[in-house]
């Protein structure tokens, strides 16, 4: 029994991780804050749950054991026991308020809200995203869809199903705001490694304050069903050093406007 107990302490862990990396059942690579929050969070509430889920077991099975003999299951049926009710009230009770603490501190920082550079706005559509850009003119957003790859569109190396023709682009270490709404039907935009996931609502705006802190390129999916080709709408996101977005959004915009030379009018207001 020590021994069992030995090794579910020093081992346990380490192989449940490498059984879950093995099938790829833990969590991605966090990059912002707030996904290794909930990482941590995680971890935290499975000790708890542990230790309750050990402790009930037990005692279900202590008490269904001989049950027509054993003295606490006949005296329960008669008798109530003040102290050991108030005991099983007030020790779960302590246990939520323990958990309590480390939960709102992580709801209230998803939350938050903090003074943003730049704005994005993410349009779900059936089935493909648009990014629009809404930070210089408000009058000639810039824009751009994202659909997937097919199959024999891709090169080696490149995932299926997750890759896009055009992936978003954002600066890193610098706060982005999301805003995420749909044109047609409900979907949903869910990047693991950000930790968000934002409904996108027809006629509705959702907000997320966004610092990605590794460069990289990341990729999510939609996550609300939106018809048939729900599967088939990846979300693909490259995050840079802010020099080198500076440089991409200058020639993207110029290469956009001029392409678009028709559509284009004098701005009211330049920011
Ligand atoms: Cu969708």
């Amino acid at each position: 029994m020590k021994k069992i107990v030995w090794f579910l302490g020093e081992w346990g862990i380490f192989v449940i991780e490498m059984i879950n990396n093995y099938y790829q059942k833990w969590f991605v690579e966090p990059s912002t804050v707030i996904q290794e929050g909930i990482i941590h969070f995680h971890d935290e509430l499975m000790v708890v749950l542990t230790f309750v889920i050990m402790f009930v077991g037990v005692s279900i099975i202590l008490l269904v054991k001989d049950y027509k003999s054993n003295k606490m299951a006949l005296r329960s049926m008669n008798v109530h026991g003040m102290i050991v009710e108030t005991i099983w009230t007030t020790i779960p009770g302590l246990i939520l308020g323990f958990v309590t603490i480390p939960s709102f501190a992580l709801l209230y920082s998803l939350e938050d809200i903090a003074l943003p550079s730049i704005t994005i706005k993410v349009i779900g559509k059936q089935w493909y995203w648009t990014y629009e850009y809404l930070d210089v003119d408000e009058d000639n957003i810039f824009s751009f869809d994202s659909y997937m790859l097919l199959e024999e569109e891709l090169h080696k190396g490149e995932f299926r199903l997750l890759e896009v023709d055009n992936r978003l682009q954002l600066p890193g270490e610098v706060y982005i705001r999301l805003l995420v709404t749909a044109a047609d039907v409900l979907h949903s935009f869910a990047v693991p490694s950000f930790g968000i996931k934002l409904d996108a609502i027809p006629g509705r705006l959702n907000e997320v304050i966004l610092q990605v802190d590794r460069p990289g390129t990341y990729y999510g999916q939609c996550s609300e069903l939106c018809g048939v080709n729900h599967a088939f709408m990846p979300i693909g996101i490259d995050v840079m050093p802010l020099v080198d977005y500076i440089d991409w959004y200058y020639t993207a915009t110029t290469d956009y406007w001029i392409a678009n030379w028709s559509n284009w009018e004098y701005p009211t207001s330049i920011r």
